[in-house]
């Protein structure tokens, strides 16, 4: 990755990787990531942050160590039923945030090997895809924040359909 950079661009990638919750590698961004945290036994929680693209990107998919499974899941409306559902990938429009929230999109763990605590800090590893297809990886520690996180308990209810 970083052989390909031009010397303005790998300036800049190292100005990135200084910045404390901003793990920016080459073109895409990532703020305010966090992880909702878990009861003792509860298999999934959900991951949430801001992404941005400077060029049009999608992100494809996310890997962690805490979770057997991790997805994307989008939240759905059918008549007054809130559910969700997995989908394939989260368009990333050039220079525009996108947020993954409670009410929105959110990366979904899966299958949790451990109680997941406020404190901690959980690995993500988002797949970003550009337009010509070209993949690329970021690596994020996202802070576990308190259960009491609003809309929580409507979330977790649900996660017990997966
Ligand atoms: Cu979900």
């Amino acid at each position: 990755m970083a052989v390909s950079l031009q010397p303005i661009k790998r300036g800049l990638a190292a100005i990135a990787l200084l910045g404390l919750a901003l793990p920016a590698l080459a073109e895409t961004t990532v703020s305010d990531a966090w992880v909702r945290a878990t009861v003792p036994h509860q298999q999934a929680t959900g991951a949430f942050m801001t992404l941005t693209a400077s060029s049009d990107s999608k992100l494809v998919s996310v890997a962690s160590p805490v979770a057997k499974t991790v997805q994307i899941h989008a939240m759905t409306m059918n008549g007054d039923v809130m559910g969700m559902k997995e989908v394939a990938a989260v368009e990333l429009p050039a220079g525009k945030p996108v947020s993954l929230d409670p009410s929105g999109y959110h990366v979904m763990l899966m299958g949790l090997h451990d109680q997941v605590k406020e404190g901690e800090q959980v690995p993500l590893t988002l797949t970003i895809e550009d337009a010509k297809g070209a993949k690329q990886t970021l690596d994020v520690q996202a802070p576990v924040r308190a259960l009491n996180t609003e809309a929580s308990a409507g979330h977790d209810h649900m996660h017990m359909k997966h």
